[in-house]
């Protein structure tokens, strides 16, 4: 019987999905083979409850590990192996832990997680485990842990061990999709994009992929970027805020949103200006809207995430509602990480 479709699912084909459908945009030559597990392709849902108003939320929960940081890690998992080192090494909240795991197995490359004693929600330490990782606990916050990571990894040499943490431009690379795949489904630009920031490596990853778009002349306007810290680790607030360009740490950084418990992102500078430039905001969300934004997504919309993503539903309310971004403009939401990552916070506050 001949085939019905004239669909051929080859190896190529499926390589071709998510994060490697713009390969073409990828600074990757052809012949390198990809660690990949079709990561990218998320969905793309329309709010109908949760706000009124033309929204849209980005749901990287569906990725395969559940987090955005698979786009990156498919990219510098990739680059890693290529170069033919023997392992990887992140410092991480739990996400990018998770993420390089999952790829370093895929790759047969060992995996370094280094983590903040007690700072990583549960079901991220599961997955570093269950793929393997070799867990190495810092006392302090993520921005010891990486600290210790660049001074092992980067400046006493250890070759054998390849960084990847957002510092690492391929990471960024993978990440950039995010804006592409925006486009390529609402065949147009949005008013905002809003992105809970952290390391602040997404919210640059994301400029960067409108930006060149909009340098290939294939679209003709550019989204507000929105970053939205939590208002217990806001150093790029409080960074925006002065106008200058000197970061303002934040020694002890506080927040339930574990994901982006971070006094000293690593990509201020980017992030930064990629908000300047688009002519959007840093701003900051409580705790408590935050754990609103969760509940909302959930029980109005059926999206499950973690805390640290429904900071952008928390920083778009405040924002249309400061008059930041129009009420009525097109905007996304970037949720960044699945509800099932953090148990303990989800059956804490919205217990029975
Ligand atoms: C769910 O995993 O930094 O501003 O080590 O897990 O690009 O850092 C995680 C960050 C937002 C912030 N939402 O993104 C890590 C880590 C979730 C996250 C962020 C993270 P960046």
């Amino acid at each position: 019987m001949p085939a019905k479709t004239s669909f051929s699912w080859d190896k190529a084909r499926r390589r071709r999905f998510g994060v490697w459908r713009y390969r073409e945009l990828l600074p990757i030559n052809d012949d390198i083979e990809p660690v990949t597990m079709c990561e990218g392709g998320t969905p793309l849902i329309r709010v109908n409850r949760a706000v009124n108003g033309n929204v849209y939320v980005k749901f990287e929960g569906g990725n395969p590990t559940g987090s955005f940081k698979d786009r990156g890690m498919t990219v510098g998992v990739t680059i890693a192996k290529h170069l033919g080192v023997e392992g990887v090494v992140v410092a991480s909240t739990g996400n990018t832990a998770a993420s390089a795991a999952a790829y370093a197995a895929r790759a047969g490359l060992k995996c370094v997680v280094v983590l903040p004693r007690g700072g990583v929600a549960r079901g991220k330490l599961a997955q570093s485990l269950l793929h393997g990782a070799k867990i190495v606990e810092v006392d302090g916050v993520f921005d010891d842990a990486l600290e210790e990571v660049f001074t092992e990894a980067v400046i006493n040499g250890k070759r054998d061990l390849y960084p990847l943490n957002s510092y690492n431009p391929w990471r960024l690379e993978g990440q950039k999709t995010i804006a592409f795949e925006i486009v390529d489904e609402l065949s147009e630009v949005p008013e905002a994009v809003v992105v809970p920031v952290g390391n602040a490596g997404n919210i640059s990853a994301i400029w960067k992929g409108f930006k060149e778009l909009y340098n290939y002349g294939l679209i003709n306007k550019l989204p507000k970027m929105i970053g939205v810290q939590a208002e217990g680790a806001a150093p790029l607030v409080a960074t925006w805020k002065t106008g200058s360009n000197a970061l303002i740490e934040v020694e002890k950084p506080q927040t339930i949103a574990s994901a982006i418990r971070i006094g000293k992102p690593v990509n201020w500078l980017k992030a930064l200006n990629a908000v300047k430039e688009s002519g959007g905001v840093f701003i900051t969300v409580s705790d408590n809207e935050i754990l609103e934004g969760v509940k909302d997504l959930a029980r109005y919309e059926g999206i499950g995430v973690e805390p640290a993503s429904a900071a952008s539903l928390a920083g778009y309310r405040k924002a249309v509602e400061m008059g930041l971004i129009d009420r009525n403009g097109l905007a996304v939401l970037i949720a960044t990480g699945h509800a099932l990552k953090d148990p303990d916070t989800i059956t804490k506050y919205f217990s029975y």
